[in-house]
């Protein structure tokens, strides 16, 4: 099984299939495709027809979009319970990933994913806000409603933790400013393994995509 994703430090779509891959134990080869200056993915088209990364290789056979990787490798490694366990759960889960994939618009343009870079105080708009606003209220939501196992959404680590976890890169990035509990959450996803490896990684790369850099003043 192969990966197919593109610069960690830029790429928040890649993030979310390899950080639960490696989170769950599940053993994958990375194929890592650098962006070019408009931000496209070099020789994507090999592997998906949307010419987007991510991309999961299984025997030769490309599944394309996050949300349908997440999908195909909870239906493939049920004993890793990548869903919370309880159906309730795992329907609030469902909900809170369809609705980053589709939503969020206003939190992702203006601050894009950048790990490595500090904008305090940046990417701060009405839509931000708002997209700010309704993260907290669902986590918070989901943490007292569902926490109690553990310190992530569902208490153990699940797909809500891997599809949230760019978000809690870019409030680092932003330095925004939270409420206790979302901070307190964001801790602790900023303690996982998974993402430790990923941001320490993302910190070693050099290329700069100036699609993805409203705020840099120079070129690295
Ligand atoms: N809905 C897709 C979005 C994937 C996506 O937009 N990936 C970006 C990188 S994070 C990409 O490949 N952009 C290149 C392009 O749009 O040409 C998913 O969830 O996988």
């Amino acid at each position: 099984m192969q990966l197919v994703i593109s610069n960690k430090n830029y790429s928040s779509w890649s993030m979310r299939p390899w950080v639960l891959l490696r989170e769950a134990g599940i053993a994958f080869e990375e194929v890592q495709l650098k962006f070019d200056d408009r931000g496209r993915a070099k020789g994507v088209e090999r592997y998906s027809p949307t010419a987007r990364v991510p991309v999961l290789v299984i025997d030769g056979e490309s599944v394309w979009d996050s949300l349908a990787i997440c999908e195909t490798l909870a239906e493939r490694y049920p004993e890793k319970q990548l869903w919370p366990a309880d159906a309730r759960a795992r329907r609030t889960a469902r909900s809170i990933c369809a609705e980053m994939h589709s939503g969020f618009q206003g939190l992702r343009g203006a601050m894009p994913m950048n790990i490595r870079s500090r904008y305090p105080g940046k990417g701060l708009t009405p839509e931000s806000r708002r997209d700010i606003e309704r993260v907290v209220q669902l986590w918070t939501s989901c943490r007292s409603n569902h926490g109690a196992d553990g310190a992530l959404l569902f208490g153990r680590f699940s797909v809500a933790d891997a599809y949230y976890a760019p978000v809690v890169t870019r409030f680092q990035t932003y330095a925004v400013s939270l409420p206790p509990a979302a901070q307190a959450y964001c801790d602790a996803v900023l303690g996982l393994r998974a993402l430790r490896e990923w941001m320490d990684a993302a910190r070693r790369e050099t290329e700069f995509v100036a699609g993805d850099e409203p705020y840099a003043t120079h070129h690295r």
